[in-house]
């Protein structure tokens, strides 16, 4: 099948927020009671990002709700490490609750940030799992060995890479691992980072990841593939030589950032397919569809 942008994209723009807004993009996305759900970042007038659900039946037309699912100011004792934000949510349900994964911004830099919910209306905000600076952090949706695993990229303001840890009660975490390192000299050479939840498939963990290259004045974020170990994730099986979505559509290329295309989620159906939600020049939400089985061969 390969990879096909949908023909209508973008799913969503500013527009289609009953708030005002400056943009919606980034959205982490999981299937909640046989719906599609997106936790899309929405940069507010300030110029400061809150979270607000947009819920589907068929993970194309899509329902943004009437105000912001998430703030900072709903951060009553965290408030300080998310002054100036909330930003790029990951979503992982584990047994019986959704984990939000997300970027808390402040004067002291990024750090992760982790909440638990059953129902995306009200959130236990658990606080700070890493110091700052860290961000791009995607939860493993079950134990492994015993423990829980997460992937995020520490020092992310002066280191380039993908870091591996695990915790026994998600707010611990220790024998933190390098997981990958950009390859120098192609289109991931300046930074990666995780861009969605792992995927259980029979080869591996599949995740999303995004690729950095600086050009001129511009940098251009694309988005590839790798497979982990299934029962030792800090071991990279494969990942792709070249990505599989890049900035090329007016939508993409043309927004607050130029040449982006970032994804915090994706959603896999019983059939092997794949609805990846992304965004365009940091701006709109856009939708590409594939298949496990293309995603597998890509990474070989
Ligand atoms: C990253 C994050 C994302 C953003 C991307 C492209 O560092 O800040 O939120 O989409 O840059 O600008």
């Amino acid at each position: 099948m390969g990879i096909i942008k949908y023909s209508k994209n973008p799913i969503l723009t500013k527009e289609d927020v009953p708030f005002k807004v400056n943009s919606i993009f980034n959205p982490g996305a999981i299937k909640y009671k046989d719906k599609y759900l997106l936790m899309c970042r929405v940069e507010m007038p300030n110029g400061r990002s809150s979270f607000v659900k947009a819920i589907s039946n068929d993970g194309y037309n899509f329902d943004v709700d009437s105000k912001p699912t998430l703030t900072p100011a709903d951060h009553n004792d965290h408030y300080e490490y998310v002054e100036w934000g909330i930003e790029d949510p990951r979503i992982t349900k584990i047994e019986d609750k959704y984990y939000l994964t997300y970027t808390g911004y402040s004067k002291y830099m990024p750090l992760v940030m982790l909440a638990e919910t059953k129902d995306f209306e009200t959130f236990n905000l658990l606080g700070p799992i890493t110091e700052p600076s860290n961000k791009d952090c995607a939860l493993f949706p079950e134990k492994i060995n015993g423990f829980y695993w997460k992937i995020d990229r520490p020092n992310a303001e002066l280191r380039h890479d993908i870091w591996i840890s695990c915790s026994p009660d998600l707010l611990h975490w220790g024998n933190y691992k390098i997981l990958m390192e950009p390859l120098n000299g192609t289109w991931e050479n300046d930074k990666i980072g995780s861009s969605s939840q792992p995927i259980k498939t029979q080869e591996g963990w599949l995740m999303l990841y995004h690729g950095v290259r600086g050009f001129g004045v511009s940098s251009l974020y694309k988005i590839g593939v790798v497979l982990l170990d299934l029962e030792k994730p800090w071991i990279v099986k494969s990942r792709t030589k070249e990505p599989i979505l890049s900035p090329e559509l007016d939508y993409e290329r043309i927004g607050d950032v130029q040449n982006v295309v970032f994804s915090c989620g994706w959603i896999d159906a019983p059939d092997g397919s794949v609805k990846i939600y992304y965004s365009g020049a940091d701006t709109n939400i856009c939708l590409a569809e594939t298949t496990i089985e293309y995603l597998l061969s890509v990474c070989k």
